[in-house]
């Protein structure tokens, strides 16, 4: 595999990464809107867009939407049925932003179906912004959550079998996630705008498959994984997450649109300011996608590597939208 990216990315010229100039068509759609990170999360974004077409909120919308496949057994990168840690143990990652700036995250939670109502939760219950691993697990089962198991057959058969041939190595792990994505399903961001002209987002997922015990990707911190500013737009990230920590990588998307940049042309930038830091070597190996929506309406996405794919709905439809990537 390692052999085949090497063949496929090393085209890469410096022109690719050189500046571009901000081109401007951008898809718009009328409000509500609602774009997820992956194409299979057309199902995610219906449940989502129920909410949205009965004149609920973008907050409702994007916490209703992503419990999808959360809840889904075959999922194997969110929620129930996502793959575990290198010591068999499912831990999830999920944040929630609103239109207001409010917060609430959660780490390295086990046992708990939904961790995005976890967070939710602790934005609106708590003085704090972010719960990991024990007190966020004794914080939902204080407020009512029930502790179950995670882990199913299929991700514990395909762990028992990692476990047979991979070493415990960061760059075992990077490439355990690029497989994954390979079958175009990974995390899930989402991002809504609903009737009333607020933008929201929430991001869930397991993590990086058989990682570290205690590794916490970008998924769940704010402005990594998922960053709104109401005036501006929002963005949301997926792929390996200790890259998009590196360079906040949503708050980065963000500020682009604030100054002028198109949701795909804001990606872009946060793609290539990644590059330049790491290198075309190092990032040639990686996978980073992110998706934007702004104010308009206007949304775009944009990849690292070849592979990444965006679900949009809106009164237009369902779309779903390939995107361009850099290397
Ligand atoms: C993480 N960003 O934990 C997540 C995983 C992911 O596509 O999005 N993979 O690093």
């Amino acid at each position: 595999m390692q052999r085949r990216r090497f063949l496929k990315l090393s085209s890469l010229s410096a022109a690719a990464l050189a500046a571009q100039p901000a081109a401007n068509a951008a898809p718009v759609a009328a409000k509500p809107i609602v774009v997820s990170t992956w194409a299979p999360n057309v199902k995610a974004n219906a449940a989502a867009w129920q909410v949205l077409q009965a004149g609920g909120t973008a907050l409702d919308a994007v916490h209703t939407g992503v419990q999808v496949p959360e809840a889904d057994p075959d999922d194997q990168s969110v929620g129930y049925g996502g793959l575990p840690d290198r010591d068999g143990k499912v831990t999830l990652d999920a944040c929630i932003m609103d239109h207001r700036g409010n917060i609430g995250a959660v780490m390295c939670l086990e046992h708990i179906m939904h961790p995005i109502s976890v967070a939710r939760l602790v934005m609106e219950k708590t003085p704090h912004v972010q719960l990991v691993g024990e007190g966020a697990l004794r914080f939902a089962l204080e407020n009512g959550f029930k502790k179950e198991n995670l882990l199913t057959a299929k991700s514990e058969a395909a762990w028992k079998e990692w476990l047979k041939t991979s070493k415990y190595s960061p760059m075992t792990t990077v490439e355990n996630l690029l497989e994954r994505i390979k079958d175009n399903h990974d995390t899930i961001g989402m991002l809504a705008l609903d009737a009333t002209g607020n933008i929201c987002g929430a991001c869930t997922t397991s993590g990086m498959a058989f990682k570290m015990a205690g590794r916490v990707g970008d998924s769940p911190i704010i402005g990594a994984g998922l960053y709104v500013d109401n005036e501006v737009g929002a963005a949301t990230a997926t792929g390996v997450g200790e890259e998009v920590v590196r360079i906040c990588g949503s708050h980065t998307v963000v500020e682009y649109m604030r100054h002028g940049y198109s949701p795909t042309e804001a990606c872009k930038e946060a793609v290539k300011r990644l590059v330049k830091m790491r290198g075309e070597s190092v990032a040639r190996q990686l996978q980073v996608g992110f998706i934007a929506l702004n104010k308009k309406g206007e949304y775009g996405c944009y990849g690292l590597t070849d592979q990444f794919t965006m679900a949009v709905r809106s009164q237009a439809g369902e779309t779903v939208v390939k995107a361009a990537h850099l290397l």
